[in-house]
């Protein structure tokens, strides 16, 4: 009887702890070549901002779209905006590994290669400045002190990530898990590039510094072209987080309103916020797991990621990554307006 009665009770403080859990929290560092939406970067970090399921520890900051100067005042403001401005913001790399500025990089998307001021950003410079300690130190400073805790949510070039790979040995060991938005996988659908044919703008900036991060041995959990290209930011979603009235909504409705307003077949796709959106619901995502490389060779695949399903020749050894190649866009778009909009 005692026996029972006290099963019962396991059995009922088992069940009520269950319902109690908080959502898992992921202690992650963005790593962004961030620019104010309507950005991807900029949807991306404030879906993050908006989630408890991520405790972002800092922001790393990295030359793609525009150039690093950019990236650390738009960030800057964009966590001043949020009210989130004790978020740290780490200037990285100003220029990828290896790849030179040339006629076509000048000429095609991105401004890696500038060395332009920072524009102001909408509502003048955040008053907080930069921290002064720098993006590679930091990630390593704070993956060191918390092994196998700390995640990555890489949505830019990965050259800050290849530079604390190389110059920390144990670096890849001791980081839980990234999240990559980039690539594009011709062996599964819509795996077209978008800097070259083949190419993914991300990838394509610095693929020497991917190569490093595919080759580490770190999990990675893939959000490619394929995936982006099966969502949509849709007008009825946008007139939703533009009615909600946060503060991220209102820059949001600031700076894509007039879009929206005047092109009625403006309905872009998805890129850096799938990343993020998988890591906060891993259930919006069909994934593969597939070995996943990177071509470096300086040719007509310059930046090309290459995946298979088993090793073929010349990519013996290297690891498989969770490749994501579908979504469910409505459940989607209903976490990012929700998220953002509270
Ligand atoms: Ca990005």
């Amino acid at each position: 009887m005692r026996s029972g009665l006290s099963r019962s009770c396991a059995v009922i403080l088992l069940v009520g702890s269950a319902r109690a859990q908080p959502p898992a929290v992921h202690h992650v560092i963005v790593d962004t070549d961030f620019a104010l939406p309507p950005q991807d970067d900029g949807l991306a970090l404030a879906l993050a901002l908006g989630s408890p399921e991520i405790d972002i520890v800092g922001v790393t900051t990295v030359a793609g779209n525009f150039n690093v100067a950019r990236a650390n005042a738009d960030a800057l403001r964009m966590l001043e905006i949020a009210g989130r401005d004790t978020i740290g913001v780490y200037a990285g790399a100003g220029r990828p590994l290896a790849h030179q500025k040339d006629a076509y990089a000048t000429s095609h998307y991105g401004k890696w290669w500038s060395d332009d001021p920072a524009p102001t950003p909408p509502g003048g410079f955040a008053k907080k400045a930069l921290e002064r300690e720098s993006a590679v130190d930091f990630m390593a400073r704070t993956v060191a002190a918390r092994p196998g805790e700390v995640e990555i949510i890489a949505i830019g070039p990965l050259t800050n990530v290849a530079n604390a790979i190389r110059q920390h040995p144990g670096f890849a060991k001791a980081v839980k898990r990234m999240t990559i938005m980039g690539g594009a996988i011709a062996s599964l659908a819509d795996g077209a590039g978008n800097a070259t044919p083949n190419a993914e703008f991300n990838i394509w900036v610095d693929p020497e510094a991917a190569r490093v991060v595919f080759r580490s041995g770190i999990p990675i959990e893939l959000s490619p072209l394929n995936v982006s290209r099966k969502t949509v930011f849709d007008r009825a979603s946008f007139d939703r987080l533009a009615q909600s009235g946060s503060p991220l909504a209102r820059l949001i409705a600031a700076q894509m309103g007039p879009r929206f307003g005047r092109d009625t077949t403006y309905h872009p796709h998805m890129y850096d916020e799938v990343a993020v959106a998988s890591l906060i619901d891993p259930t919006l995502v069909k994934t593969k797991r597939l070995i996943v490389d990177v071509d470096d060779s300086h040719g007509i695949n310059y930046g090309v990621t290459v995946a298979g399903t088993e090793a073929w020749p010349g990519a013996e050894g290297v690891p498989t990554a969770s490749v994501q190649y579908d979504i469910d866009n409505a459940r989607f778009m209903q976490l990012f307006v929700g998220r953002i909009g509270k």
